[in-house]
């Protein structure tokens, strides 16, 4: 769901050939669950394919809808939803747990209502406390199906997961039957309504999703998330893959980045530690992004309740899911709340466009206005909408100019670090020491300036404790090479062929120096391989990921049914639910505006041939797709009279229009329009720049397309200016929404 494997998204490229392999022999079946289709290695036409065309914003719905049937046909796992823990779920052949079993609080005279219920509230005594562990360990409660009686969660080896009654006095039920009312809330002739999906759909799915054991996998991209009501869609992947054990399984879901230490503190280099780091910590600090906290534990939630207002609203939503939201910054930053940004430093990053709605005259004015942002300093290699309005760009490398080190992707089920390093030496400036103008050089002469320490001679420390200069890129970088190389079993030296073929004795004397001589030969090694990947055989374990470690699925989640949203009181839902896109104060956005008025949703996904901002000024990009369409469904486009190569007008309720020509295809979901993102720039070479005194002419080719623009959330005070944005995370709604459409 929301990710087309092949078309956009996260690299399908690591098991592409094993997967299309095993659609061929019949061994593996996928079902695409996208209201676009998109044009992939998976396509409909390939055998074992199967595209399911879903209304933007309704995955609940769906994966709801096949929850209900695998309930009622009860085809679920009940072994694994009977381990209270992740001990008892591993001796049953398991790699994770849930908390089906655990009991919630449902007394509302309770003071502890709405909280899965610990061992103290159900007279339970305590294992003693762990002397080495650092934070206390919670015990939660859950009826043992040997005793029937109450028993602390680890204690049990299984328990009842359909619990309602009675503990110690207290009214309880367990966390699996909060899943099961948000399931029977809809028949599934209802999700087959919401979703523009139908029955047979979600049967034929459920049964097959049911049928393979723990060889099954329910899998989100990002097209699952970037809805108003999408925190709620995620959860349904870990709720599918609950109801059949599969997280960490062999065949199943293997679903995080697994890799080794590179960046951090390594086997040979302690990278993240800081010498002479002063006392200081971002602990309680207050983000400018309002994330990690509730209003109602902010300083001024208590100073405004202490200076006797009763019931005080928040200027901007406070978002205590997500640890931190760079769109949700740039929100902040705009409106200069919580507080102001007096220097805002950006790096590699072209957040107006990317926040969607943000690309709008309100916004752009309010970076310009410098008593908004009195400075702003961009770090980038070109000029995009938000670094051309930087009071300084200090120029930066490309990426065959940089270093880069990251942990593969996690839709592959082994362990591997990419490396990335410099082909070509740097075409930016040369500054006066040989170095090469580069964010990290930036970082390195500023921490200096301002004393800041953990840069300069003697700033990293080697395990031996050998000190080290962090000057520039290669003195950092070469370091996280040495730690992939050393981890584990260390690496062999490189070949004498791999050193001619790549002319790796040709590299920079400055990299030598940045490692050992003993280190020197491994770290060749893996650069000349493009990273380290661990043998895939190793990868699985009797049936499971060989680096299963303890993972929860939970289906209730505390943290969420405790949060109250200031503007409302509403709590956000605990459990999976289908819930309508809404605005911030959680009023459904179909009761704000009319869905006759504006009946169409928008679905944005990232093109095959263009990467979000990157590639509109490469002319071979161009040629292969010019600009993005307005794509509707052939019947939409009937009933409104509009034909392939019309010229459509797309608006929404806040008065945004967009203008650019339809593509009708039957490749998009009913109601639904389809927009490629990435396109539709005003900057990034589309503008004419003045550079040293010399004219860049700009190529209007560069701006061709439509960038799709966002309604703002119209419930806040007037003059704040908030996209729509899901209200428990803050991510921004580019898909969903409401439009309405006509030729222009
Ligand atoms: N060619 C190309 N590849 C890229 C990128 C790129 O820009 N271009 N960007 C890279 C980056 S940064 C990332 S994060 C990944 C993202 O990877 P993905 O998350 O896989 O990609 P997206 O295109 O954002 O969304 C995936 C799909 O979700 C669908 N979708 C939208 N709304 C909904 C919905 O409500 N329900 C459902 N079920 N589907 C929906 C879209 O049609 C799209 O096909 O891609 C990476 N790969
Ligand atoms: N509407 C809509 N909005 C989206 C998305 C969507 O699908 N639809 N996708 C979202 C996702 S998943 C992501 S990850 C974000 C991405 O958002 P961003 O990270 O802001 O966008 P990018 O295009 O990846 O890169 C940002 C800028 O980095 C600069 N740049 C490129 N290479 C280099 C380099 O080597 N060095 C330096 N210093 N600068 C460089 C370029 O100016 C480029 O414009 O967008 C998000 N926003
Ligand atoms: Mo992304």
């Amino acid at each position: 769901m929301g990710a087309f494997p092949g078309s956009n998204g996260k690299s399908f490229q690591g098991i592409a050939k094993r997967t299309l392999d095993r659609l061929q022999t019949g061994e593996c079946t996928i079902d695409v669950v996208d209201p676009v289709l998109g044009n992939g290695c998976v396509t409909p036409t390939a055998k074992g394919i199967t595209w399911v065309p879903i209304k933007t914003a309704t995955n609940a719905a769906f994966a709801l809808g096949i929850v209900r049937k695998i309930l009622e046909d009860k085809t679920y796992n009940a072994t694994f939803l009977s381990c209270p823990n992740y001990q008892s779920a591993f001796a049953g052949g398991f790699a994770s747990y849930t908390n089906a079993s655990h009991l919630v609080i449902v007394d509302e005279n309770h003071p502890n209502y709405r909280k899965l219920m610990r061992a103290a509230d159900a007279g339970l005594e305590e294992p003693p406390a762990d002397p080495k562990a650092t934070t206390p360990v919670p015990y939660y409660v859950v009826i043992d199906q040997a005793t029937g009686q109450p028993a602390i969660h680890t204690q049990s080896d299984a328990a009842q997961f359909e619990y309602e009654g009675e503990v110690n006095g207290v009214k309880v039920r367990s966390s699996f039957l909060f899943l099961k009312d948000n399931a029977f809330e809809h028949t599934l002739d209802e999700y087959a309504e919401i979703t523009g999906t139908s029955v047979a759909t979600m049967e034929r799915i459920a049964k097959e999703f049911v049928s393979h054991g723990t060889k099954a996998s329910a899998r989100l991209g990002f097209g699952g998330s970037a809805t108003a009501n999408g925190t709620t869609g995620v959860l349904a992947y870990p709720a599918l893959n609950g109801l059949i054990g599969s997280a960490q399984m062999t065949g199943g879901c293997n679903c995080y980045r697994i890799g080794s230490k590179t960046t951090t503190d390594g086997d040979r280099y302690k990278l993240a530690t800081v010498k002479g780091k002063p006392a200081v910590s971002a602990k309680n600090a207050t983000y400018i992004c309002r994330t990690q906290k509730l209003f109602s534990q902010t300083d001024e939630y208590k100073a405004r309740v202490a200076a006797g207002e009763k019931d005080p609203k928040p200027k901007l939503p406070w978002l205590n899911v997500p640890s931190t939201s760079d769109n949700q910054a740039l929100v902040s930053i705009v409106n200069e709340y919580p507080y102001q940004a007096k220097i805002l430093v950006s790096w590699m990053t072209n957040t107006i466009q990317a926040s969607s709605g943000a690309l709008r005259d309100s916004v752009i004015e309010k970076l310009k206005d410098t008593s908004v942002v009195p400075l702003h300093i961009a770090c980038d290699a070109f000029i995009g909408e938000h670094a051309q309005l930087a009071d300084y760009i200090v120029p930066d490398t490309t990426p065959f100019e940089s270093f880069g080190l990251v942990t593969q992707e996690g839709y592959w089920r082994g362990k591997g670090n990419t490396v990335r390093w410099q082909a070509k030496q740097p075409s930016t400036i040369e500054l006066s020491d040989g170095r090469f103008a580069s964010f990290e050089a930036f970082c390195v002469d500023v921490a200096k300036a301002c004393d800041v320490p953990g840069f300069g001679d003697n700033a990293i420390e080697a395990a031996d404790g050998t000190s080290y200069p962090l000057n520039d890129a290669a003195d950092f970088f070469l370091k996280a090479v040495a730690n992939l190389a050393f981890a584990e079993e260390p690496v062999a030296d490189v070949r004498d062929e791999d050193v001619k073929l790549q002319a790796l004795d040709e590299l920079p004397a400055a990299w030598k120096e940045a490692v050992t001589p003993e280190e020197w030969p491994k770290v060749l090694n893996v650069l000349s391989r493009g990273g380290r990947f661990w043998p895939i055989e190793t990868s699985q374990k009797n049936g499971r990921s060989a680096y299963a470690k303890e993972y929860l699925i939970q289906y209730y989640s505390e943290k969420k049914a405790l949060n109250k949203n200031p503007y409302s009181g509403v709590h956000p839902d605990a459990a999976l639910r289908y819930v309508p896109e809404d605005f911030c104060d959680r009023t459904p956005i179909a009761e704000v505006y009319s869905e006759q008025e504006w009946p169409f949703r928008s679905t944005n996904y990232k093109p095959r041939f263009r990467s979000i901002s990157m590639q509109a000024n490469s002319p071979i990009m161009r040629d292969l797709c010019e600009k993005n369409y307005l794509e509707l469904n052939l019947d939409d486009a009937a009933e409104l009279g509009i034909k392939d190569g019309d010229t459509v007008r797309i608006t929404n309720p806040t008065g945004d229009v967009m203008t650019g020509e339809a593509m009708v295809r039957a490749g998009i979901a009913r109601s639904t329009f389809g927009v490629a993102y990435g396109y539709g720039h005003h900057a990034y070479g589309a503008q004419d720049a003045e550079i040293d005194g010399t004219l860049a002419k700009g190529d209007p080719a560069i701006a061709a397309g439509v960038h799709l623009q966002t309604m703002l959330d119209p419930m806040l005070e007037d003059g704040v200016i908030y996209p729509h944005a899901d209200s428990d995370a803050g991510s921004p709604g580019r898909s969903g929404g409401m439009y309405n459409i006509e030729k222009a």
